[in-house]
């Protein structure tokens, strides 16, 4: 259990940057008390205790057991409510390198501090009502971000685009539904049939739903990126183009069949697509059993990838081989006409012609590569990326269409309402609005301490 998470007055703190040798670090604290706290560890104390919220103060944290000085530190100070927390908290700014980091915590833990679970900063500013659920999850994507472009994407999220989306949607629900209660509260009042007010505001916010959960995928895809192998007989320029996509030379490139005999990989960024490059050791039958063990592995890859470029050596053409993997092959595959430059014919229909020598086709195979995941469309300003988020959506957006359907099947109301109050509380979890322990305890766990 997060019994400590749950206790959310504690006095608690971490280190918000990674252990490691670094010109500064910066370790967190907050909570009840927090900053008469760390005075009876700072050296002058009263200044600290004394300072307005956003001063900072320089002094030198000391261990209260022997008096020994920790290290020198320049403390930030925020009260209560303007903080990231919404708490009393002092960001103590020290020396980069363990020792120091050590002796600061030490220092904090006598003075009656404990150490901060996974994400417990950002729990607090949730259940302060600093953030709503989409932003907290925002900031661990923002953090963990691979390109600029998914952070761009976190970024709006944590500015409340998503936020603003839903409760949108949930806003003109909640309408519909208050209609509908006074309705049944009021059988024979003045109102207007529910049918007449609600089915145009249901069917927008329906397809309001439907298009933010389609965005999911995109979502997803930035924040975790799509692993693309390259496939292809030995010798086909596999490893060339793995280094002219990786703009360094990293495989080795060899004349001599069967030079890569493990597989490499590398991140690189497309249009802001974090993608994993994967070079493959050449498709071949092979009797040496090293090489043998490399095509297994190979085989692996090429299965597991979201991706395939299939390249053929434009100056020999197509082999049996090439021929009968094509044939299999479905929408992950994109033949590639390499060696263009010395091509003896022209690339068969759906092959892209690239060059590593002079670059040929190099723009339009990244292009190609993007599109043929993400699209031609423009990109929404706000997308879900969570599993958690597409799940109330799609919670919200099932009970929604029950509702709809009873509606139209003249469900008696009274009944039919339970699915509406259904979709609205759906809505409100992906803000926060409606959670239970558990969901924060997943959710937060997964963030690193001192977030
Ligand atoms: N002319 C020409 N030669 C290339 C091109 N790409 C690769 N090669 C050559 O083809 C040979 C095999 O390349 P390599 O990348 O090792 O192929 P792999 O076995 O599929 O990884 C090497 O001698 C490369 O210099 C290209 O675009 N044009
Ligand atoms: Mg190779």
């Amino acid at each position: 259990m997060m019994e400590s998470i749950h206790d959310p007055d504690d006095a608690i703190a971490a280190p918000a940057t990674p252990w490691g040798i670094s010109a500064l670090a910066v370790i967190r604290t907050t909570g009840c008390r927090c900053i008469e706290k760390v005075s009876t560890v700072f050296k002058p104390s009263d200044r600290l205790k004394k300072a307005l919220g956003g001063m900072a103060v320089y002094g030198e944290v000391f261990n209260p057991a022997d008096g020994s000085p920790a290290d020198q530190v320049i403390a930030l100070v925020f009260r209560a409510p303007a903080s990231y927390t919404g708490q009393d908290t002092v960001e103590l700014c020290c020396h980069g390198g363990i020792p120091s980091v050590r002796k600061v915590l030490d220092a904090l833990k006598a003075a009656g501090f404990r150490d901060a679970g996974p994400g417990e900063f950002t729990l607090r500013a949730f259940l302060n009502g600093k953030v709503d659920l989409t932003q907290a999850e925002a900031v661990n994507e923002l953090i963990t971000a691979k390109t600029r472009r998914a952070h761009d994407l976190a970024f709006n999220r944590l500015s409340g685009a998503l936020w603003k989306k839903v409760d949108e949607i949930k806003q003109s629900l909640v309408e519909v539904l208050s209609a509908l209660e006074l309705t049944l509260d009021y059988p024979e009042d003045e109102i207007e049939e529910p049918e007449e007010i609600s089915l145009p505001t249901l069917s927008s916010a329906r397809g309001k739903l439907q298009s933010l959960l389609k965005t999911y995928r995109t979502g997803r895809l930035f924040q975790q990126g799509i692993r693309l192998a390259l496939a292809g007989r030995t010798n086909a320029g596999k490893s060339s183009l793995f280094n002219l996509l990786l703009r360094e030379d990293r495989a080795i490139v060899s004349e001599i069949h069967g030079t890569t005999r493990d597989y490499l990989e590398s991140w690189i960024t497309m249009n802001g697509l974090p993608v994993l490059l994967l070079d493959t050791a050449g498709l071949r039958a092979s009797d040496h059993p090293v090489e043998a063990e490399g095509i297994r592995r190979s085989e692996e890859i090429i299965e597991n990838a979201d991706l395939v470029l299939y390249l053929v050596d434009a100056s020999r053409g197509l082999s049996a081989e090439d021929r009968e993997y094509l044939e299999k092959s479905t929408d992950r595959v994109i033949p590639v006409w390499s060696k263009a430059d010395i091509a003896a014919a022209e690339p068969p229909e759906g092959f892209l012609p690239v060059s590593t020598v002079t670059d040929q086709g190099r723009e339009d195979l990244e292009r190609r590569i993007y599109e043929s995941v993400l699209g031609t469309e423009p990109l929404d300003a706000a997308v879900i990326d969570s599993e958690r988020q597409k799940d109330c959506l799609t919670r919200a957006l099932e009970a929604l269409e029950r509702f709809i359907g009873d509606v139209g099947e003249g469900i008696p109301l009274d009944a039919a309402s339970a699915d509406l109050k259904e979709a609205v509380d759906a809505l409100g979890e992906i803000t926060g609005e409606v959670t239970s322990s558990d969901i924060l305890q997943r959710m937060f766990s997964r963030f690193c301490v001192g977030k």
